[in-house]
């Protein structure tokens, strides 16, 4: 049997995707992103999701990028059809109702960038590279990358970034807000041990909806948001978990979600 493209551990509700293609440094072809797509409706359907990380097999890629050999004799149409297909995928990995965390360990390029930039959180190892080198290939980021990382980076570092295709490193990558951490390599995995442990232990009800309100509310204008934010607050009150959480702390506990 061929080995899986998409390597998944659940861990309690808490699931790991490894994109495992580390001889083509993880690069994202239309057969890695098929896979990814079913994986992701498959987690889409799960009631007891807690949380995703999403990294790179090896040591040295997150994700070198969109496959330039698969992408090199691409018609137009057939160009569209392949970012069509990686938009798609891209935005149900950031649909995901609970947090997402993308665990950056090395060359994170191109639609790995994209990619990366889909997650709620990136915690990159120092060695990571970063970047949206696709003007050097004749092309733009065709995954996303000209609207997410301006909604992230703001828009005068992105439109450096994508004009000039030019690398960065993590440190630059944490300065401008493209990630949320930076730490050795070695460290990452128990790094994102204590994070999903964070997260887990919190209500999950109260994270998702959380995550709904950053979401759709950053698409909305301030009083909509506003409004949304509201109505969320509220639905927390409906379910058990604001009892237990005001309870446990009223009787000095730790609360059991
Ligand atoms: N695609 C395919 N193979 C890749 C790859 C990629 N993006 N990146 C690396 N590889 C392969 C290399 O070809 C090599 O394979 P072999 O020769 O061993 O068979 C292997 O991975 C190891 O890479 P290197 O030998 O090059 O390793 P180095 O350490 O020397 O260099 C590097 C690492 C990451 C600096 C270098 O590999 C590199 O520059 N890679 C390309 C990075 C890049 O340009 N990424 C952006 C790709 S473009 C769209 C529009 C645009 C896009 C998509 C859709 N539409 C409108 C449809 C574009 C998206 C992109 O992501």
């Amino acid at each position: 049997m061929s080995e899986k493209l998409i390597d998944v551990v659940d861990n309690a509700g808490v699931v790991r995707l490894t994109i495992n293609r580390p001889k083509a440094l993880n690069a994202l072809n239309s057969a890695v992103l098929t896979e990814l797509e079913s994986v992701l409706t498959d987690l889409e359907q799960r009631s007891n999701l807690r949380a995703v990380l999403i990294t790179g097999a090896g040591e040295k890629a997150f994700v070198a990028g969109a496959d330039i050999t698969e992408m090199r004799e691409k018609t137009p149409e057939e160009a569209r059809a392949f970012a069509t297909q990686a938009l798609r995928t891209i935005k149900r990995l950031e649909t995901l109702p609970v947090p997402v965390v993308a665990l950056v360990n090395g060359f994170c390029l191109g639609g790995g960038c994209e990619l990366a930039l889909a997650c709620d959180w990136a915690v990159a190892s120092d060695n990571a590279i970063f970047g949206q080198p696709e003007v050097l290939l004749g092309v733009i980021p065709g995954f996303g990358g000209t609207q997410r990382l301006p909604r992230r980076v703001g828009p005068a570092m992105a439109i450096d970034l994508v004009t000039t295709g030019r690398k960065i490193d993590a440190q630059e990558a944490l300065r401008i807000g493209l990630v949320n951490r930076v730490m050795p390599q070695a460290e990452l995995d128990a790094y994102a041990e204590e994070l999903t442990k964070q997260l887990v232990g919190n209500g999950p009800q109260a994270v998702r909806a959380s995550k709904l309100a950053v979401h759709d509310g950053m698409d909305q204008d301030l009083d909509s948001a506003l409004a949304l934010e509201t109505a969320l607050f509220a639905f927390c009150f409906a379910g058990e978990e604001q009892k237990e959480g005001m309870s446990a702390f009223v009787e000095k506990r730790k609360p059991n979600f």
